[in-house]
This record gives C-alpha cells, structure tokens and sequence, in this order.
C-alpha cells in the first residue's frame, strides 16, 4: 500500500512541472499506485473556466484546485497538482487544508530566461509584446517557495533525474 498525498508542483510558464507530474505519474502507476494529474489542461479548460489570471483570479483557482486536491487525499490518492501558483500565502493556503504531512511542495525552478526561450506555446513573446498583460514573471509576480520539500532544477539536470528525486523523497519519507 501507499500513503495518499499531494504533490503541488509551482514554477513559472514553461518551467517543466506537467511533464514533470506526468512523468512521475507514469512511474507511479508501473508500481501500481493510485495517482491523479491536476493541471491547467483539466481544471482551467473545465470547473475554473470562469477563472483569469487576476490575483483574486489565481487565489480562487488555487483554493478550488486545493479543495479537489483534498478529496483525492481523502479518496486514498496520491494526486499531483501542476500550477503556476505564484502567491506564497495561496500555496500555504492548500498546505493548511491537509495533514501536515498530505502537502509536499516540489518548486520546479527555471530561471525565467530559460522558460522564455523554449516559450513552447509562444505566451511569454505575446506578454513581451504587451498582448497579454498579467504574465507571470513578466509583469506579474511569481513569489519563489521558501521551504519546499523537495527542489528540482529542470534547466540543469534530465527529467529522469527529477523524477528519481521525487520518487526517492516519497520512499524515503515512507509514502510507498
Ligand atoms: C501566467 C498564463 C497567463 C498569465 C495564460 N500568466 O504555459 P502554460 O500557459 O500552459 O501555463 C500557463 C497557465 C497558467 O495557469 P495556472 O492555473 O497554472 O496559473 S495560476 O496558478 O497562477 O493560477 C500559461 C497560461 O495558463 N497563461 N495567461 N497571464 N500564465
């Protein structure tokens, strides 16, 4: 058996965190655990689709997204929760919905110029550009996690190594 549990990956645009929950899923599921992935593909397309990028916007987005993530907790499922999330007091939020030990923060950190470069679905020209405004780490903020469990550096080590790191941290901490 395994110990339910909410992975939150943060980090900018293009910093890597739905292929890097996706890839941590995938190696879930070989050794037979229950996950689920919670990212802007399912939740912004769907239940917060009345939601923009505002900063009450984003706090609602990410109460909501923490309360789902919640029922999955309590539903016995590790889920793995991919967003921006770029307010301290919002991710500390979700963090105080759970046990103490049901939260762990994984900053997938990438230095912005970084994300800007690979800009995979051409966003960050367009904010460049002032066609989007609100763009985090442009001309929005993005407030780094000050005690994250877990660090991973996606500009610097292979996806296979982030991934290894999560799933060490989870065996080592008893998880699986
Ligand atoms: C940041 C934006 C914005 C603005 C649209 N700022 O690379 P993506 O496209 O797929 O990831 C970004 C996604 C961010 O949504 P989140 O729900 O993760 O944000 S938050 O946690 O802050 O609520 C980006 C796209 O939406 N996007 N406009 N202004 N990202």
């Amino acid at each position: 058996g395994h110990k339910s549990a909410i992975l939150w990956f943060t980090g900018l645009s293009g910093s890597g965190k739905s292929t890097l929950a996706h890839a941590v899923e995938e190696k879930l599921f070989e050794m037979g655990v229950h996950t689920y992935v919670l990212d802007g593909d399912n939740v912004r397309r769907g239940i917060n689709k009345d939601l923009g990028f505002s900063e009450e916007d984003r706090k609602e987005n990410i109460r909501r997204i923490g309360e789902i993530s919640k029922l999955f907790v309590d539903a016995g499922i590790i889920v793995l929760s991919a967003f921006i999330s770029p307010y301290r007091r919002d991710r500390e939020f979700v963090r105080n919905l759970v046990e103490k030990d049901e939260f762990i923060e994984i900053y997938v950190k990438c230095p912005l110029e970084v994300c800007e470069t690979r800009d995979v679905k051409g966003l960050y020209k367009k904010a460049r550009e002032g066609l989007i405004k609100n763009f985090t780490g442009i001309d929005d903020p993005y407030e780094e996690p000050e005690n994250p469990e877990i660090v991973v550096e996606t500009d610097k080590e292979p996806l296979e190594e982030s991934v290894e790191k999560i799933i060490g941290y989870l065996r080592k901490k008893g998880y699986l």
